[in-house]
């Protein structure tokens, strides 16, 4: 069985290789899998960091396919040929990447706009109103005619098993099949999929949900994201369910909906918090920071209105308020980049968390120490894998969240087995990491007693709770979640 098996690269890629037979295989995303940019008059590829690329990237050279994505780094266009394709990875080319290119129009109206104006506060459900506005709607179903139109023109006359990565691209699958019914198509939804009376607030609720339709196999992460998504059909749409096997049928079609949780690559991170390296950034960091002899806290979120970043510092502010004896001797570091810069409501949330901080700072802090440290500059692999050994605990306090990474990567980071992480209820993580520190992050007190409760925790009870969790973070890693994703969509497809 699959399952039993101890998931890595080398098994993905072999399980594609044996599988997959004549059958091209495509993965659609957003975001490209290698950027080219302009550096000092050359021509530089990078890779962004990720899981995603990290996952598919075995299934992509065993299946020497085609993942089609936005060109968005500023050589891309002058690397492809007259197809707008180009063989990666660079160094010695397995696959291809198709590159969709998109004018600034349509990346203000799919992406800034409808993906993340709308679609992402409506699936989180953190008080954040979605913006429902017709034009991008209508430049979001234009983007996703698009890339089908560039998956179609990829896959000819061939058979194909194609993976859509995510809420850019609710509409994709479906205008796949209308074209070619003989697809086999798989969609990801990254975030979390929300209760139907949310989800029936976005006037074209329906439209999307049939566009979901168009997958034979719909993953979340959680079977509570499944059930959501499930009910949001049953009630909106009509269409046959079977609970039984998880799969929805409407109008002839079936789609399997599962759930899929991601995680990270466990072994490569742990390796790379082991390297000398990284004990050589802790020992600077330490004195940078000067975070001998005290209990070092870290936060290391993108900066999203998600991620309940205020609502940590709150938490921090009432610890501190309440053990006057730990003053002077916690450090919080709030290291994360700021993101999605041009939407209003993410400025705002920089400007809160500014704020927070300083009036913490203000508040508590002495020449000599600062409660609070900001790192919003692009960490290395290195200075991030020292920030999470240093760490008595990390907090990942999301107000709501798919599976979250970050919680994932604290605890692959631990080799040497100590370390508390407090974690949201509210995220995917959760469900697999009961042996967290688990929290309400709106829930201020509390929040702040389990500060307090990580501070203290004996050095025995640290160590069991994080055993148990490396465990099933090293057993449940990324190519666990590609391996599963695809080995279903194949055999979903017959070959
Ligand atoms: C979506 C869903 C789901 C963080 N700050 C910086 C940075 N990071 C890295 C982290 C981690 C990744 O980015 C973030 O992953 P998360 O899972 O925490 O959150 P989202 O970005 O919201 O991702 C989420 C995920 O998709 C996968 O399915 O888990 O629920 O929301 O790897 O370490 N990376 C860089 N600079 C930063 O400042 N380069």
């Amino acid at each position: 069985m699959m399952s039993e098996l101890q998931w890595n690269k080398d098994t993905l890629y072999k399980l594609v290789k044996s599988k997959l037979g004549e059958s091209l295989f495509i993965v659609v995303s957003n975001r490209e899998p290698y950027v080219h940019t302009m550096s000092d008059g050359k021509i530089k590829c990078t890779r962004p960091v990720g899981g995603l690329t990290e996952a598919l990237d075995p299934v992509m050279r065993a299946s020497g396919g085609i993942w089609v994505a936005q060109g968005t780094g500023d050589a891309d266009k002058k690397v492809v040929d007259e197809h707008n394709r180009i063989a990666v990875p660079p160094e010695k080319p397995e696959y291809t990447l198709r590159r969709v290119w998109l004018t600034e129009e349509e990346v203000d109206g799919f992406y800034l706009g409808f993906a993340n104006q709308a679609l992402w506060p409506l699936c989180h459900v953190t008080f954040t109103p979605p913006e429902f506005r017709e034009d991008w709607w209508h430049i979001y179903k234009k983007v996703n005619q698009i890339f089908a139109d560039a998956v179609i023109d990829e896959i000819g006359d061939r058979s194909a098993v194609v993976l859509v990565q995510d809420y850019h691209f609710a509409l994709l699958s479906g205008y796949l099949k209308e074209r070619n019914p003989a697809l086999t198509v798989g969609q990801f939804w990254h975030i979390p999929w929300p209760a139907y009376e949310i989800f029936r607030t976005c006037p074209w609720h329906e439209e999307i949900l049939a566009g979901m339709l168009g997958n034979d196999l719909m993953g979340f992460h959680t079977r509570s994201f499944c059930n959501n998504f499930i009910d949001s059909v049953e009630r909106s749409l009509e269409a046959m369910t079977d609970r039984e096997s998880s799969a929805l049928v409407r109008r002839g079609n079936k789609t399997i909906v599962e759930p899929f949780p991601i995680s990270v690559d466990f072994d490569g991170l742990s390796g790379q918090a082991g390297t000398e390296a990284v004990e050589k950034e802790m020992a600077s960091l330490s004195k940078e920071f000067n975070l001998e002899g005290k209990y070092l806290g870290v936060g290391m979120d993108r900066m999203d209105y998600t991620k309940g970043i205020p609502e940590r510092l709150m938490a921090l502010d009432k610890f501190l308020e309440d053990n006057p004896e730990y003053r002077g001797k916690v450090v919080f570091i709030q290291a994360g980049m700021p993101s999605r810069g041009q939407i209003d409501t993410y400025q705002e949330i920089g400007q809160r968390i500014d704020d927070l901080m300083n009036g913490i700072n203000e508040k508590y802090g002495t020449d000599a120490w600062q409660p609070v440290v900001p790192m919003t500059r692009q960490l290395s692999h290195n200075t991030l894998g020292a920030l999470r050994r240093l760490a008595r605990f990390c907090v990942v306090s999301s107000l709501h969240d798919g599976m979250n990474l970050v919680a994932k990567e604290f605890v692959a980071a631990r080799v040497d087995g100590d370390g508390v992480l407090i974690l949201s209820s509210f995220t995917g993580a959760a469900v697999e990491m009961q042996e967290a520190l688990l929290i309400n992050p709106y829930a201020i007190s509390e929040f702040a007693e389990k500060i307090k409760e990580a501070v203290e925790m004996p050095e025995a009870e640290r160590r069991r709770r994080m055993k148990n969790m490396r465990e099933i973070v090293s057993d449940n890693n990324i190519y666990r979640w590609g391996g599963s994703m695809v080995s279903r969509l194949i055999s979903i497809a017959g070959v």
